[in-house]
């Protein structure tokens, strides 16, 4: 793994290019992505059969939709010791997800007037569960359990080789609509409905280029979640092990050869050891040691200042750090892992916080997915006679520097019924 220090000009040139890094695969994959989405928007079922067979080895005469015989078929075939890790991850991400939820509420601003807030859950969500490289039945977790947890009343999960766990969580959680796709297919079928397959309000979930270059076209039409480029880990640290540190680089970058992995730190001699570490880890780890080639960086900074200024410049995914006491200086990444004994992993599985994360420098603006992604947010608001009486001067003076003569009328019609002694 590469060790440059920050004065160094290649690391300065890295630098600049990893601040405005930008996930340009799903661009590549547009016009490919998008005559499916075409296909099977306007052909259905038909031409979405046609790609399961085509793109995801579906054989012809296996229906679409899993039955809930299948699933429960799939959770009897689990081992018993994988049932109960699934159910401890479920219980703390259900655990979780519940703290997250938004409540109603009510407030006057003014006597008379009442303002408020009405929690309501979205009608149906798609969960995309990917299962490329690996089967990732944790993702069935992190996305169809803070559904649940905000009410959603119809959860589609979508995957094009479910592995036996990936059905057996979904058999744990309740889930009863599960369909054998995968791909700018299945979004495609998600966003816009087929004869079997009803349409959703909004997609989420991580997937590949295809499946993210659909996201962004369907969007204008169906809501998403984010869209997900390669995996990214920062680790800022003076104070961690180099087997810890080193560990961490490499389980993220396993994900994929284009994973971000970035050591920052002010000692080049943990620097060096953490380098050599990385590299014997890798050895056995083709698709690690590819990313930690094309992506994998360590940066000796002149100070603790720097690395954390540069730490906030990245905005990464995932970030470890050493103490408590440095969350204080984040300010931008998904999801934050401190000291020695937080392995990145154990945010993958069980610890409870959503693994499905901002990438990109998304994290600027916004964290991982959660309760939030599915619930709508309704306001209202009921005025009595001295609520209208106190507020409505202030609406009418607005209404009217506006030049909406319609808007002032709306509110000096009630003023008036009230000064004539109507309503009141
Ligand atoms: N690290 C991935 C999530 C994941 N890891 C699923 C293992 N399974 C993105 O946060
Ligand atoms: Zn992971």
């Amino acid at each position: 793994m590469k060790v440059m220090t920050t004065r160094s000009a290649a690391a300065k040139r890295r630098i600049g290019e990893l601040l405005t890094r930008r996930s340009d695969t799903w661009e590549r994959v547009t016009p490919a992505a998008k005559r499916i989405v075409d296909g099977v928007r306007k052909g259905g079922d038909r031409v979405l059969r046609r790609y399961a067979s085509q793109l995801d080895k579906l054989p012809s005469q296996s229906p679409l939709q899993i039955s809930a015989d299948e699933l429960k078929a799939a959770w009897e075939a689990t081992p018993v010791e994988m049932r109960r890790t699934l159910e401890t991850a479920a219980k703390n991400i259900r655990a979780f997800a519940q703290k997250q939820k938004p409540k109603d509420w009510d407030f006057a601003p003014v006597p008379g007037v009442t303002t408020g807030q009405r929690v309501r859950p979205l009608g149906a969500v798609g969960c995309y569960v990917p299962s490329g490289r690996y089967p990732l039945p944790s993702t069935l977790l992190m996305t169809a359990i803070p559904a649940q947890v905000a009410g959603v009343p119809r959860i589609v999960a979508v995957s094009p080789k479910p592995a036996l766990e990936t059905l057996a969580a979904a058999h744990l959680l309740g889930i009863t609509e599960f369909y054998r796709l995968g791909g700018a297919h299945a979004i495609a079928a998600l966003a816009y409905g087929t004869e079997t397959l009803a349409k959703v309000d909004k997609i989420v979930g991580p997937g590949n280029a295809y499946v993210t270059a659909a996201k962004k076209l369907v969007s204008f039409d169906c809501a998403i979640d984010m869209l997900a480029g390669p995996t990214e880990i920062v680790v800022t640290s003076d104070a961690g092990t180099p087997a810890g540190i080193a560990s961490d680089l490499v389980a993220q970058a396993e994900h994929d050869p284009d994973a971000l992995a970035i050591f920052l730190t002010t000692r080049a001699d943990l620097a060096s050891v953490v380098s050599a570490e990385v590299k014997q880890r890798v050895k056995s780890n083709a698709t690690a040691r590819e990313a930690i080639q094309r992506n994998g960086l360590i940066f000796v900074t002149k100070s603790q200042e720097e690395a954390r200024d540069l730490t906030n410049a990245l905005a990464p995914e995932h970030l470890t750090i050493d103490s408590e006491e440095d969350l204080a200086w984040v300010e931008n990444a998904g999801s934050v892992f401190i000291g020695e004994h937080s392995a990145q992993p154990l945010g993958d599985y069980v610890s409870g916080p959503n693994h499905t994360l901002p990438t990109g420098g998304l994290a600027r603006v916004r964290g991982g997915l959660s309760v939030m992604d599915f619930v709508k947010l309704i306001t209202v608001q009921s005025y009595t006679a001295k609520g209208l009486a106190k507020l409505g001067p202030a609406g009418v003076s607005l209404a009217k520097a506006e030049g909406l003569t319609g808007h002032a009328d709306a509110i000096e019609v009630r003023l008036k019924a009230l000064a004539e002694g109507k309503n009141a």
